[in-house]
């Protein structure tokens, strides 16, 4: 039974089981619907417990039945059925409450929560807003500027916080269910506490809701459910309830068919199943349970941090005692840095730096189930590593390198043990970045692969499998980016003008002004070698900056000057030159640019690699991309991902586009791939 009845006494327990989130499907809600009918009439009933079995509370709407017509009974009437119910209700919380269930519970009189519970109003995350009164009860119980933060941000607040801010009325210690019929034996039933519709709401003058627009304009980067969100928790305050009510449905209903709602429903559940591709399904993956890791500069110190953020004790390796001492520096710094910003203890801290042995003698890793080489990014360098490590580690331990586009199958040719090597591609920093491409070489044992998977879930990071060619799968879309970029400026665009129309598109950054902080002589570098493999490259204006030492911000020149002390940019006379002489040398002719034709310019030719690499089998679906740049480029989630956009724009349309720029010098043509799944109207 999806909803059931047990009895205590004079109370009442109605459970919800449904699997895994207790999400409220039609089965769900009609079993709620009729549970309020039937208590109402039961006269020995004093009040109700509503409690959910599994790992959580309700979390909220069912999102697959999102896309689908809506079945009776309708949320909003059910959340208004248990509000108005002749007996009061109690929601009795554990895990999270979110969304449609946190809703469900601010219709109860009572809300009682463990400690380690969560409760919030996430919708915005799924590019709605909440449609059952979760904008309109919230400041009612909680206060205006409160309910904004909630409803607007999208994040759940724990039990403590939650009761702080007048949404639960206890903290439960032990046992939910003993705890919750305790809090209900203590209850003065005669004298219940006011309906949430029955209470006031403050007016807010409108410099309030002036300087909050204003907030989250400058946050949210084109992201429109925050701002609607806003809109309704404004009506809740200047309308009547029920008015209030109808503008949020009106809301939500307008925003659940939108495209940015779709967008983010396709990232919320391409998340969910990255950690466990249907490809590895039955692989049971190597054991790890220790992890070795070559390197403490910046990407060995953070990955060794990652690794104790999953548990797991690290052995570092360094090749001499000061390098060492610089490495495990690194990474206390980390874990400094974490207390400072009150992400962990001190305590937790000095806990898992104590997880951390530092050696400068590879024989240390005689037993280590796992070992992550980060060292310097040069291909002899890494293979002496791993000669190394075949001399020292067990036959079956699992040994990895992270590079971002040497050819492991390169690294690794030649040792022993063929099927224990994978590439485990991190993003710096390490610690934090959720992106980890996996990649597998051709004679990568699947148990071997399923570790790389594995290593990544203890980690909470989205796994993503690469196939092996330059970049893999975000670097090489990346080229692609700043070539674009650099062909636009060529024809008449300014570092200024691009990287405000990539802002503009809902990129954190432009590609320029990315460049600038990141450094350009790591593309260089890059460069360098593709260039002496023979692959072409295009960056004319990058390679004459490079050239004159305009590195990024770290020399105060790059694409922008950086005056002493300031990390604004601004246009650079240099720059300009550096354009011209491009310009004059491949003669590109001028044009007018509009921020849409300059995002088309930069973000057509990605989708277009992006189907290449589907094509060429190094990404198995296009999902997959859509994670990569989201995770590891702040391509803008709402988007969906490059592929999921180039879906919703229409793949005809974005052919057409492509050709258009092919036609005027400044793409290449549709690949088939793409043109082929235009014509047939299949999905990428
Ligand atoms: C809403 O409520 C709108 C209302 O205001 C108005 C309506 C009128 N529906 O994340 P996990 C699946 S909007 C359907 O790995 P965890 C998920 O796909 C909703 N399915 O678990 C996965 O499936 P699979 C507002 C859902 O323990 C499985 O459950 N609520 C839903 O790490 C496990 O998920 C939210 O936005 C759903 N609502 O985290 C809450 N939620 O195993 C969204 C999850 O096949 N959910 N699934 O891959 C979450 O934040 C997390 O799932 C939660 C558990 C914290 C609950």
């Amino acid at each position: 039974m999806t909803v059931s009845l047990t009895r205590h006494g004079a109370f009442a327990v109605v459970s919800v089981d449904n699997p895994p989130v207790n999400a409220l499907s039609q089965a769900v809600r009609q079993g709620l619907w009729d549970m309020v009918d039937a208590l109402d009439h039961e006269a020995d009933v004093t009040a109700v417990v509503l409690i959910c079995a599994g790992r959580t509370f309700i979390a909220g709407a069912d999102i697959t039945e999102f896309g689908k017509p809506s079945m009776e009974p309708l949320l909003p009437d059910l959340v208004q059925r248990i509000e108005t119910a002749r007996k009061p209700w109690i929601a009795a919380i554990h895990g999270s409450a979110l969304g449609g269930g946190f809703e469900i519970a601010l219709a109860c009189r009572y809300r009682v929560a463990l400690a380690s519970a969560s409760v919030g109003l996430p919708e915005v995350n799924l590019g709605i807003v909440p449609g059952a009164g979760g904008t309109v009860r919230t400041p009612r119980l909680a206060g205006v500027g409160p309910a904004v933060e909630l409803v607007t941000g999208g994040k759940p607040v724990r039990a403590a916080k939650a009761k702080e801010m007048g949404l639960i009325d206890a903290v439960i210690e032990g046992d939910l269910l003993e705890g919750s019929l305790a809090f209900a034996r203590g209850c003065d039933f005669e004298q219940l506490p006011a309906l949430a519709q029955d209470r006031a709401v403050d007016a807010m003058d409108p410099e309030f809701w002036a300087t909050a627009e204003a907030a989250l304009i400058k946050r949210v980067r084109g992201e429109v459910a925050p701002l609607r969100a806003l809109a309704c928790i404004k009506a809740a305050t200047e309308r009547s309830f029920t008015e209030a009510l109808a503008f949020e449905r009106e809301t939500f209903l307008d925003l659940r068919g939108s495209r940015q709602a779709a967008a983010l429903r396709h990232v919320f559940f391409c998340e969910r199943a990255a950690p466990r591709p249907s490809e590895l399904n039955g692989v049971t993956p190597r054991s790890v349970r220790s992890v070795g890791v070559i390197g403490g500069g910046t990407m060995g110190a953070g990955i060794a941090a990652a690794c104790r953020d999953a548990g797991l004790p690290v052995i570092m390796i360094e090749q001499d005692q000061p390098a060492l001492d610089r490495g495990l520096a690194n990474l206390s710094r980390i874990f400094e840095g974490a207390v400072s910003r009150g992400r962990i203890s001190a305590q937790q801290a000095e806990d898992k730096i104590k997880g951390v042995a530092g050696q400068t003698d590879m024989s240390a890793l005689a037993d280590t189930d796992l070992v992550i080489e980060a060292v310097f990014e040069d291909l002899s360098v890494k293979r002496a590593v791993f000669t190394q490590l075949a001399d020292h580690c067990r036959p079956d331990a699992v040994l990895a390198t992270n590079t971002s586009y040497l050819d492991p199958q390169m690294i690794f040719e030649g040792l022993p043990h063929q099927e224990r090597f994978l590439g485990l591609h991190f993003f710096s920093p390490a610690q934090v970045m959720k992106l980890l491409e996996i990649v597998p070489t051709k004679q990568t044992d699947p148990a071997v692969l399923a570790a790389g998977f594995a290593l990544a879930r203890s980690m909470n990071k989205i796994p993503v499998r690469a196939g092996i060619c330059d970049g893999f799968i975000g670097n090489r879309m990346l080229k692609v980016l700043r070539a674009q970029a650099e062909r636009v400026l060529l024809s008449g665009a300014t570092p200024a003008m691009v990287d405000a129309a990539m802002r503009e598109f809902g990129q954190p950054m432009g590609p320029f002004e990315a460049q600038d902080l990141g450094g350009l002589d790591i593309a260089a570098f890059q460069r360098k070698a593709a260039r002496e493999r023979g692959d072409p490259v295009f960056a004319p204006v990058a390679d004459r900056l490079v050239a004159s030492g305009r590195l990024g911000q770290k020399t105060k020149a790059g694409w922008y000057d950086y005056p002493e002390g300031s990390r604004q940019g601004q246009a650079s006379d240099a720059v300009t030159d550096a354009i011209a002489l491009a310009v004059a040398e491949h003669a590109v002719p001028q044009r007018a640019w509009t921020s849409r034709q300059i995002t088309d310019a930069l973000v057509l030719p990605m989708v277009n690699e992006g189907a290449k690499i589907l094509a060429e089998g190094i990404a198995l679906r296009a999902s997959d991309i859509d994670l990569v740049k989201i995770h590891g480029y702040g391509f803008p989630r709402w988007h969906g991902g490059p592929m999921h956009w180039a879906q919703a724009e229409g793949l005809a349309v974005v052919v057409a586009g492509l050709d258009a720029l092919a036609q005027a010098g400044l793409a290449e043509p549709a690949c088939d791939h793409l043109r082929g799944h235009s014509l047939s109207g299949q999905a990428l």
